[in-house]
């Protein structure tokens, strides 16, 4: 495996000395942040990054994300024209050294969570997600750190108002049909898609949502079998779904080498609704057996890019939820072990 470490450019808080010196840090994760959505990409912002990158010995091989329109979800006319820009992007990133691209499918909002700086019992804050507390929520003025865009309340509206008329159906045939245009650029380019998972895995705010579970994603791998056309293993996400089995699906993907990015952290399940709230990585501290996870990873062939996904904010830090540096470092630390540890019990 290649551990990475999500950084979010110039603005990032943690610099890029600091990154460097988490043990077995490899390469950034990181975009573009200074074109709208649905723009191409210059060569110049990429190669700055890649720069900035290789001057602390890291490599920029891992784009998260290139955001997808809401036109192409919602398979608006003007889609072709930003599919066209979406391949455009694919082959800007990959003149610069990027391997595989984080992306995901879900309508209007990203990731999301009731709760930003839950207590834990030993101190620590964490994000949560009260399954209660979300029925108040009102879509149309949300804001999460770490989204890759962010709408005013009228732009909110109107987008929800035209995904009244989307049926999962209709969002599946929209992912279809942009995968089928997409896809041969990766081919060509050597890039590969990791599609991240809905967070949580479930419709919201009567949103439809395509990228839940297992059978979600045998269904898109049967419509569009390129390779190229993988997944990021976000084990947080799927795993906030109790019915997903995140060892069987770590295996079985893995094998099937559909596994091109592994976002790693651990929740808890704390209720019997819907309800979870995020933990520190280590199996104890929550519903999912990250041992587990790795080695169902490694004994199927995984060889692609991990990175320890939102960690708690500890040792006084503030800051971005979920995305700080200590926690985050512990995370990939605890990692580290469970892959050595697995690569050498199975001799690989
Ligand atoms: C949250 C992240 C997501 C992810 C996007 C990928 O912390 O995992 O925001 O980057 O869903 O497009």
């Amino acid at each position: 495996m290649k551990m990475t470490f999500r950084w979010y450019g110039e603005k990032d808080s943690i610099p890029l000395e600091y990154i460097r010196q988490i043990p077995n840090v490899q390469s950034v994760v990181t975009a573009v942040y200074d074109v709208p959505v649905g723009e191409v990409w210059s060569d110049a912002s990429m190669q700055k990054l890649k720069d900035l990158a290789a001057a602390k010995g890291l490599k920029a091989e891992v784009i998260e994300s290139i955001p997808v329109h809401e036109d192409i979800k919602l398979g608006r006319g003007d889609r072709d024209r930003y599919i066209a820009n979406y391949c455009e992007n694919i082959r800007v990133v990959a003149r610069h050294g990027v391997k595989c691209v984080c992306y995901n499918f879900m309508p209007v909002f990203d990731w999301l969570r009731t709760e930003m700086a839950h207590v834990n019992p030993d101190g620590s804050t964490s994000l949560a997600y009260s399954a209660e507390d979300f029925k108040k929520i009102d879509p149309t003025n949300l804001h999460l750190p770490g989204w890759d865009e962010s709408y005013t309340p009228e732009e909110l509206q109107g987008l929800l108002k035209a995904y009244k008329n989307v049926s999962h159906e209709q969002l599946f045939e929209n992912f279809v049909y942009f995968l089928e245009k997409i896809i041969p650029v990766c081919e060509e380019t050597g890039v590969v898609m990791a599609l991240h998972p809905d967070d949580p895995p479930w419709d919201v705010f009567g949103l439809p949502r395509i990228v839940s579970s297992e059978a979600d994603l045998d269904k898109l791998f049967a419509a569009v079998p390129s390779k190229c056309n993988g997944i990021t293993l976000c084990t947080g996400s799927f795993g906030a779904g109790r019915k997903n089995d995140l060892v069987h699906m770590a295996a079985k993907y893995a094998a099937q080498g559909r596994v091109h990015f592994a976002h790693l952290r651990n929740v808890l399940w704390t209720d019997d609704a819907d309800s979870f709230c995020e933990v520190g990585h280590c199996s104890s501290y929550g519903s999912l057996d990250m041992a587990a996870i790795v080695r169902a990873l490694v004994e199927n062939g995984f060889d692609g890019y991990v990175r320890p996904d939102h960690g708690r904010s500890i040792f006084g830090e503030t800051g971005k939820g979920g995305y700080g540096l200590y926690d985050r470092a512990l995370g990939a630390a605890y990692l580290n072990g469970l892959f050595e540890a697995t690569e050498k019990a199975l001799g690989k």
